[in-house]
């Protein structure tokens, strides 16, 4: 079901001058009422009425994550703290969090978002949605939360953690959607598993799953042990928190922007160059509608490209393709650039091993190595040693073949690999540089 037929299956002309109005009230409203923005347009030289089509867009100066962190916490809302209703933040872990605010407006254009990913993703009002993202600070909880309300589905704030008792509930009270993140939903399956419980016996049609890189073999993976479509949800706390971008159920196949909202560009991370549609690149955001934390050409670090090919679901607003990795996630292991995610989708190919990996990166003798820990399945943990290590050097084979770099793999047993309750923590940088 399409939630807002109106604005989502618009022709590419009027978007466009939906969004070029918008873009320019945005411009002026920063211009006029937050400092850094002021600043920073001045020393480039522009004057908000400067801006009078949307590819003139580059003439404004990107912001970066430091940017935020420098304005730390509320240097970048737009309005007075009098007309902020929420706050969250992003969670920190590579440095100093940084704090986003809404207006109640932006609540309400948020919850819509949301209420169109879900619809996107086949849920519909009749729904009851098993909501695991963790409630806080972070989007997840509360942004899905508000929109499943506004699609009018019952929401079960289940949160993250507490695992077992996620799977009871699931099993008592017929959840019909599931939202978690995607390394989430498989612990959840194996739980149940432990608990006795076949998902193919509970009632989930879909899965709307995020906040993680993930590929499409772990989709592969979770719709064959969860029995339910695995649809992808995007966003970033700085942008909005998710539902920037969402897939559909009808194609499966890249994430519709949220367009009226947003304006999406692709640049080389390198050069800052605007890259054109279908090359992979960094995506950059610009809110057009948000009143107390609007961003301007943020640099999300996220690698992808954009498909504005129509699709078959009828909205019309441009797809980014699954997001591959952040640019400062990628990994350069002796010169060779190298996403988890790739490293993943190798994994995957693999019978004998669990959807469950850690990528342990150090330097040694002035020489990076990369060791990949995975867990072997159950049947294949009680093989001969041999076994075992056939099943190593074939994944270390394919690492080579396929990403150009020695991998020392160690099969981890059963379970041995730390589950977490958000995103996976994935990657291990030992390296002091
Ligand atoms: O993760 C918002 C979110 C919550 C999205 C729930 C989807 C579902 P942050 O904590 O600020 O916000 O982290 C944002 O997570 O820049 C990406 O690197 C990554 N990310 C989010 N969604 C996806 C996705 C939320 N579908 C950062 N695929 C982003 C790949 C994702 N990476």
């Amino acid at each position: 079901m399409i939630y807002n037929i109106e604005f989502e299956t618009l022709p590419r002309e009027a978007i466009e001058a939906i969004q070029l109005r918008r873009l320019k009230d945005t411009i002026e409203r920063v211009y006029a009422t937050v400092p850094f923005y002021r600043r920073k347009f001045d020393e480039a030289g522009v004057r908000p009425q400067d801006l009078k089509t949307l590819k003139e867009l580059t003439i404004l100066p990107f912001t970066t994550k430091q940017d935020l962190r420098d304005n730390y916490p509320y240097g970048m809302f737009a309005v007075p703290m009098d007309n902020v209703v929420r706050i969250h933040a992003s969670s920190g872990t590579t440095g100093q969090a940084t704090v986003v605010g809404y207006t109640a407006r932006d609540i309400t254009m948020w919850s819509e978002l949301i209420a169109r990913a879900l619809a996107a993703g086949g849920a519909t009002r009749g729904d009851i949605i098993h909501n695991a993202y963790g409630y806080g600070l972070f989007t997840g909880g509360l942004g899905i939360h508000y929109g499943a309300e506004r699609l009018g589905a019952s929401v079960i704030p289940i949160s993250g953690g507490n695992t077992k008792r996620q799977v009871q509930i699931m099993r008592d009270f017929g959840p019909t959607i599931l939202t978690c993140t995607p390394s989430y939903a498989l612990h959840l399956a194996e739980v149940a598993a432990q608990a006795g419980i076949d998902f193919s016996t509970l009632h989930f049609k879909s899965g709307i799953f995020g906040a993680e890189p993930w590929s499409e073999e772990m989709r592969a993976e979770i719709e064959r042990k969860l029995h339910l479509n695995a649809i992808d949800i995007y966003g970033l706390s700085e942008v909005l928190g998710p539902g920037v971008s969402s897939e559909c159920i009808e194609a499966k196949k890249g994430l519709h922007i949220a367009e009226d909202h947003f304006i999406a560009e692709i640049i080389d991370p390198k050069t800052g160059e605007v890259l054109p549609y279908g090359e992979r690149g960094e995506l950059v955001f610009t809110s057009i509608t948000k009143e107390a934390f609007p961003v301007i050409r943020y640099r999300t670090r996220d690698i992808t490209s954009l498909n504005p090919e129509p699709c078959i679901c009828g909205r019309t607003h441009v797809r980014m393709n699954k997001v591959s990795g952040r640019s400062d996630d990628m990994l350069i292991i002796r010169g060779v650039n190298v996403f988890p995610s790739q490293i993943e989708s190798v994994l995957m190919e693999i019978e004998e091993v669990e959807p469950h990996y850690q990528l342990v990166i150090d330097r040694v003798d002035n020489l990076d190595t990369l060791t990949v820990m995975v867990e072997v399945g159950e049947a294949a943990f009680c093989d001969e040693v041999r076994g075992l290590q056939g099943i190593e050097r074939k994944i270390a084979k394919n690492i080579k073949e396929f990403l150009g770099v020695s991998a020392t793999v160690k099969l981890a047993e059963p379970r041995s690999i730390a589950r977490s309750e958000g995103k996976a923590q994935r990657i291990i940088d030992r390296r002091k540089i």
